[in-house]
């Protein structure tokens, strides 16, 4: 048996099952078995099932660079970040996210719960599958961890203390590149589909006050430590059944502006949507998979505004939170940043080399340019008005305007 307790390595699949044996959570009979489930961009997934007992458990090990390209050479000590958000998270915001068993700073991996009765839902709802209690769950998850984890909550000695401990260099490093630096430049690094490359060229890289609004953003981002952010949350970072969401993957955590988030959250709603209106060919279906995911966006910010005002007045420690006014400015700037990162996340994921799967499995080449397009408008409308941007109904306006823009140009 390999020895776990000495230096590092990374793990094969039968690795993996010496692992599980050797941490003692299956019984001494178990029969286990081992598959390599990762399909993100940074890390490996071991699913182990004892098929004696019909028991799994997932072990997530972060290797020495990034799994999409050795040219992320990323500090392994993510991991312990992610175990330690996990298990705040846990506190916060319960039945939210994966419960963790172990972690190992050798080995730099977590250990878990298996979550495979739930499904990633990126796949979900490539599948157009509906889910109508996500927005109640994931407007919870964003209060409670956003604002319990702000100074508006939390005792500010405690609060800068959390900032160093999830002091999170390496990976925001990624973030401040790949989705506030590279999309606003011709970089080699982008992966562009030839069909868009013309239309990214004159609507992004060619508007001046586009780009002077991404360096802004981006040194809110690397400069305004507001909340505890999970800080990659996307539908790929969340797991999900009819009646549970899971939140996995915060490894890109860090204190951040809180609205980075919910943008996110946003954004990858609004590629959802793009993937079903350009695939979905029965007109009825297309119709109604499109209204319930307008409805969610809807109900995302409508009810995150609601619970987090009654957060606020129910849990707010520091006294000028009291002051007559503040609760408005302070929410109104998490709005506007948060139209911002959902803009942000619009482009990247168009421009840049992460790619979502909501659009590039969009088959037909003009169905494709038109999503693109759609994407594109609706980030750069997003960023550019993020002041004018507050309610449910707004972010909607901006989809549907973007929608009506697209088959006309720019
Ligand atoms: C090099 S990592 C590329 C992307 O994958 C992660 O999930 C983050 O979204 C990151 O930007
Ligand atoms: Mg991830």
């Amino acid at each position: 048996m390999k020895d776990f307790t000495v230096d590092y390595f990374t793990m094969t699949e039968q690795d993996a099952i010496e692992y599980a044996k050797s941490i003692k959570l299956f019984p001494e009979e178990a029969a286990l078995t081992c598959n390599e489930i990762g399909d993100g961009n940074l890390n490996y997934v071991f699913k182990i099932v004892d098929g004696k007992n019909n028991q799994s458990i997932i072990i997530k090990q972060a290797g020495p660079v990034a799994r999409i390209s050795d040219e992320f050479k990323l500090s392994p000590d993510r991991n312990r970040i992610e175990y330690e958000i996990l298990e705040l998270q846990h506190k916060l915001a319960p039945g939210f996210v994966p419960k963790v068993y172990k972690y190992d700073p050798i080995m730099n991996c977590t250990v878990m719960d298996d979550l495979s009765d739930h499904e990633i839902m990126r796949t979900a709802l490539l599948k157009h599958k509906k889910f109508p209690l996500f927005a109640d769950h994931i407007s919870t998850f964003l209060v409670n961890t956003l604002l319990l984890t702000s100074d508006v909550v939390v005792e500010h000695k405690e609060k800068k203390a959390l900032v160093k401990q999830f002091i999170n260099p390496e990976l925001c490093e990624i973030t401040e590149d790949l989705v506030y630096t590279e999309p606003f430049y011709d970089c080699p690094r982008n992966e562009i589909f030839e069909g868009s490359k013309e239309f990214v060229k004159e609507t992004i890289w060619n508007d001046k006050k586009l780009v002077l609004e991404s360096a802004k953003l981006k040194f809110e981002f690397m400069t305004n430590a507001q909340s505890l952010l999970h800080g990659d949350l996307h539908t790929g970072s969340i797991f999900i059944k009819e009646d549970s969401t899971k939140v996995i993957d915060p490894e890109f955590a860090f204190y951040g502006p809180a609205g980075y988030d919910i943008g996110n959250v946003i954004a990858n709603l609004i590629f959802a949507y793009a993937n079903g209106k350009f695939t979905i060919e029965d007109e009825e279906t297309r119709d109604e998979y499109l209204n319930y995911l307008v409805t969610t966006i809807k109900d995302v910010i409508n009810l995150f505004i609601d619970k987090f005002n009654k957060a606020w007045d129910e849990k707010a420690t520091e006294r000028v939170a009291g002051y007559e006014g503040f609760k408005g400015y302070y929410l109104d700037t998490i709005l506007r940043d948060t139209a911002a990162a959902a803009g942000l996340e619009l482009l990247r994921r168009i421009i840049g080399l992460a790619k979502v799967k909501d659009i590039t499995s969009i088959a037909d080449r003009e169905a494709r340019i038109r999503a693109e397009k759609i994407c594109l408008i609706a980030g750069k409308t997003f960023i550019l008005n993020r002041e004018n941007i507050k309610t449910g109904a707004d972010f909607i306006n901006v989809i549907q305007s973007a929608e009506l823009t697209s088959v006309k140009g720019a």
